[in-house]
C-alpha cells in the first residue's frame, strides 16, 4: 500500500502564546495515537515533535540495516479494524522506510497534522498552581498553556555518544545510528569502524560491512543475537491473521508475555513449564524450533528463563553453540560469544548473517573488553597502543534509556519541584503513568511500566487508551488536576519491586538498569510483571473512581 504523505499539510506557526487543553511533546507511536484519542474527544491539543516529521524512532534511526524485530503483522496499531485490515506489510519485519511510510499514512489517514507542530524541541515545562495547568516552552520561543501535559518522549530516544577522550580530534566522517542523516551514506572504499554491538550495531554492521574496503567492529560486551528469518510476508499468514485480528490482538494483550504471540506463524501462548522439568531432549526441541521460526520468540519460551539462572543457563548454551556454529574461525567466535551474563538479561538482539559477517576477510573484531578505547586521534581510534586508522565512525553506542529524553526538559511541578530531583537515584510514577508533585502530567512508554520487556506499540496503545479515560474522567476546566497519592506512588514502587525480585536482569549491565550511562544511579527502570498484570493493575486504578489519584474535578465535569 502506498501512503498519501501530505508533509504540505497546514502546520501550526511557532512562536505564539496560545492556550490548549493539552500539550504532547513527541510523535512517535504513542504521541501520534494520544493525539488522535484527544482530537476525538474534540479536545484543543497542540503536539510538539523536535524533527521535521512524524515518526520518532523511525523517525531518526535511519542506519542501513533498521528494521523491526518484532512481526509487522504484530507492531502495527490495532485500534482500528479499517486500518489493520487496509494497511499490507511487504516483509515479515518491515524495515525502517516502510515504518515511517506507515506513520505518515496513519498521520493523514486520522488527521493529525493540523495539530503537530514539527522542528520543535520543547525545553521546559512548568506547573501553574493558580490555572493548575503547565506552561510549556521550546527552542522556538512558544509559550504555550496546556491544562495536560503528556511526555510521549519515547523510551529510546535520548541517543547517547560516550566521551571518548579525543572525540573532537577525530578528522574523519562521524555517525551515530539513531541520529542518522537523511541522505544515503555511501561508505565504499572506505575503512569504517563501528563502536558497539548492540541491536542497532548488529543490523547495521551487515550492510556496512558489504560496502566498505575494511570495517573494525570495536565490541565491549558481546549480544546474544538469534536469527530474524526475515523474508516477503507470508501472504496466508496475512490472511489468517487479518481474518481474526481482533482476536490475535486480544491474546496479544491478554496471553502474551511480551506483547507477541506469533511462532512458526501460528499463535502460541507461553510455555509455563521450567525449562528444568523437561527432558533434555524436550527442551531442545523448543529451543530448535524457535531457532527455525525467528525473532525474538524466546520471550515465550520456559517461565523460568528470567528467574532461575540454572534454567537460564540451558539456552544460553544453546545460543552460543550456534554462535560457534555461524563463526569460522575458533578465535573470533569465543570473542563473540557472551559468557558473562545471562541470556536475556539485556535485550535479546535478532540479526540477518550477522555472526557469518566475520567470516569476511574485510572485517575486523577489536574486543575492547579487557582494554577500552583509549582515545581518539585525528586518523582514528587507539586500542591497546595500537590506532586503527578509519575514514568513518560509527557510534552505535546505544540510549541514556527511559529516563534520558524527559530528564533532559527541565519539568517542574507543585511548589517548583524538579522532577530529576523527585527522580534522584531512581524514577517514581504510579502505574508509569504519574508522579506525586506534578498533577496533570502524564508519561507514555516512561519509566516504571512494561517498556523493556513489553513490545511498546501494545503498551502504548494501553496507556493512551488509560490517559484519555483519565482525562474525560477529569475534565479540562479550570479546577481540574489530578495526581498519584505519595500512598498510590509507594505502593506502585513496592510492587515493582516486589515482582522483580529474583529477577536476572540485575545481572547484567544493561540499559534496563540505566547501567550503560556513566554516573546514572542504576536501578530497575521497568515493571516486570509483565503486561496483563499491567492492565489488571490499571484498571483497577479506576474501577475505584480513581482512588489512588487525588482527583478535583473541574466544575463542568461534575455537572456532567
Ligand atoms: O544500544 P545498546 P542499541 N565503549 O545499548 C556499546 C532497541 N533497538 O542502540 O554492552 C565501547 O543495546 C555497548 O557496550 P556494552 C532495542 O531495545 C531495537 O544497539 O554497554 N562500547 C553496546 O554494545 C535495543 O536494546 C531495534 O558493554 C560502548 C552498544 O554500545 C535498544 O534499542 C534496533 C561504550 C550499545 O548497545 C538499544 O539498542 C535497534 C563505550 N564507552 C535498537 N558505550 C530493533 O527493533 C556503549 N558501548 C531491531
Amino acid at each position: 500500500m502506498s501512503s498519501v504523505v501530505s508533509r504540505q499539510s497546514p502546520q501550526p506557526a511557532a512562536g505564539q502564546a496560545q492556550q490548549f487543553d493539552a500539550v504532547i511533546v513527541g510523535a512517535g507511536f504513542a504521541g501520534m495515537y494520544m493525539l488522535h484519542r484527544l482530537q476525538q474527544r474534540g479536545l484543543a491539543v497542540r503536539l510538539f515533535e523536535a524533527g521535521s516529521g512524524v515518526g520518532g524512532t523511525w523517525y531518526w534511526n535511519r542506519y542501513p540495516g533498521a528494521r523491526v524485530d518484532v512481526e509487522s503483522m504484530e507492531y502495527s496499531y490495532s485500534f482500528d479494524e479499517d486500518l489493520q485490515q487496509e494497511w499490507s506489510w511487504s516483509e515479515r519485519y518491515a524495515a525502517q522506510p516502510e515504518l515511517l511510510e506507515y506513520m505518515n499514512h496513519c498521520a493523514d489517514r486520522f488527521k493529525l497534522r493540523p495539530n503537530m507542530q514539527f522542528d520543535t524541541r520543547v525545553t521546559a515545562a512548568v506547573y501553574d498552581e493558580d490555572t493548575r495547568g503547565w506552561r510549556i516552552s521550546t527552542d522556538r520561543g512558544d509559550e504555550v498553556s496546556a491544562k495536560y501535559c503528556i511526555l510521549a518522549t519515547g523510551f529510546l530516544s535520548a541517543g547517547d555518544v560516550p566521551a571518548f577522550e579525543g572525540l573532537d580530534d577525530y578528522q574523519g566522517n562521524t555517525y551515530l545510528t539513531s541520529r542518522w542523516p537523511h541522505e544515503e551514506v555511501d561508505f565504499s572504499g572506505q575503512r569504517v569502524a563501528v563502536i558497539g554491538t548492540g541491536s542497532s550495531a548488529i543490523q547495521a554492521i551487515t550492510i556496512i560491512a558489504k560496502q566498505v574496503e575494511h570495517l573494525y567492529v570495536f565490541q565491549r560486551t558481546p549480544s546474544y543475537s538469534l536469527p530474524l528469518r526475515n523474508g516477503p510476508l507470508d501472504r496466508d499468514f496475512e490472511r489468517r491473521v487479518k481474518a481474526m485480528y481482533p482476536e490475535w490482538r486480544r491474546r496479544q494483550r491478554e496471553e502474551s508475555r511480551a506483547g507477541f504471540i506469533a511462532v512458526n506463524n501460528q499463535p502460541m501462548a507461553p510455555n509455563d513449564k521450567s525449562a528444568l522439568e523437561v527432558s533434555e531432549q524436550e527442551r531442545r526441541a523448543d529451543y530448535e524450533m524457535r531457532w527455525e521460526s525467528g525473532g525474538l520468540c524466546y520471550y515465550s519460551s520456559f517461565a523460568d528463563l528470567l528467574t532461575n539462572q540454572e534454567a537460564n543457563e540451558t539456552l544460553a548454551e544453546f545460543v552460543r553453540e550456534k554462535i560457534r556454529e555461524r563463526v569460522d574461525d575458533p578465535e573470533v567466535a569465543e570473542l563473540l560469544t557472551p559468557r558473562d551474563y545471562p541470556i536475556m538479561a539485556k535485550r535479546l538482539c535478532a540479526d540477518t548473517n550477522y555472526y557469518e559477517t566475520y567470516n569476511r576477510d574485510n572485517v575486523t573484531l577489536v574486543s575492547i573488553k579487557d582494554a577500552p578505547i583509549e582515545r581518539l586521534t585525528e586518523k582514528g581510534v587507539v586500542v591497546r597502543g595500537q590506532e586503527y586508522a578509519v575514514d568513518s565512525i560509527v557510534f552505535a553506542t546505544g540510549f541514556d534509556a527511559v529516563t534520558g529524553a524527559i530528564s533532559r526538559i527541565d519539568v517542574r511541578g507543585r511548589n517548583g519541584a524538579n522532577l530529576n530531583d523527585h527522580w534522584e537515584g531512581a524514577p517514581r510514577a504510579y502505574l508509569g503513568l504519574m508522579s506525586v508533585g506534578f498533577p496533570n502530567l502524564f508519561f507514555l512508554d516512561g519509566p516504571c511500566a512494561n517498556g523493556a520487556l513489553v513490545s511498546p506499540m501494545l503498551l502504548s496503545e494501553y496507556q493512551v487508551e488509560w490517559v484519555d479515560r483519565c482525562i474525560a474522567h477529569i475534565g479540562t476546566g479550570e479546577a481540574a488536576s489530578v495526581e498519584p497519592t505519595q500512598a498510590a506512588e509507594d505502593a506502585w514502587m513496592q510492587h515493582m519491586h516486589d515482582v522483580s525480585e529474583g529477577s536476572l536482569l540485575y545481572l547484567a549491565n544493561s540499559w534496563y538498569m540505566g547501567a550503560n550511562i556513566p554516573g546514572k544511579p542504576r536501578a530497575l527502570l521497568s515493571y516486570l510483571g509483565g503486561l496483563e498484570a499491567y492492565r489488571q493493575q490499571c484498571e483497577a486504578g479506576e474501577a475505584d473512581g480513581y482512588g489512588k489519584l487525588v482527583v478535583t474535578r473541574s466544575r463542568e465535569a461534575a455537572e456532567a
